[in-house]
């Protein structure tokens, strides 16, 4: 059982998530998602439209996704990895390097982003 985990915020869900989580589920055979809380948004000066309940709920729709747990903080990954038994750490390449303390836990592994598509670009376009 290879169990894959990932973390982000997911907010007014879009295809570039999707594909994301896509490639992640592949990498093994369960997708855990670190959704960021409410309140962990604001620490990383995000502000999501939908609530953390309605994101969840969203995520636990998708078909590549086995269970959604809360990111409350920056320094919990390593627990989670050892809690949730992880065998590899996936996120878009944005963040790459950034996460690369894991490697004495798990495999890390930067995915390309998907181009053409963000959230703030939504919100921007229906402005
Ligand atoms: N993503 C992507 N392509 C896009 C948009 C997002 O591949 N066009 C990926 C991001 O690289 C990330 C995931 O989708 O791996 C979730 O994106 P966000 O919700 O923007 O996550 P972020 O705010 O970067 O939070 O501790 C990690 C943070 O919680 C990550």
């Amino acid at each position: 059982m290879k169990r894959v985990i990932t973390y982000g915020t997911f907010d007014l869900l879009h295809w570039g998530h999707v594909h994301l989580l896509e490639r992640a589920a592949a990498l093994g055979d369960e997708l855990i998602v670190g959704l960021s809380t409410d309140e962990f948004n604001a620490i990383k000066h995000k502000e999501a439209y939908h609530s953390y309940e309605h994101r969840k709920y969203i995520l636990e729709a998708i078909r590549y996704v086995d269970k959604v747990i809360p990111e409350t903080d920056w320094d919990q990954k390593i627990k989670d990895v050892q809690n949730y038994d992880i065998d590899i750490f996936v996120m878009g390449d944005d963040w790459k390097g950034q996460f690369d303390f894991l490697k004495p836990y798990c495999e890390v592994v930067y995915l390309p982003r998907t181009n053409g598509i963000s959230t703030t670009q939504i919100k921007e376009d229906l402005k």
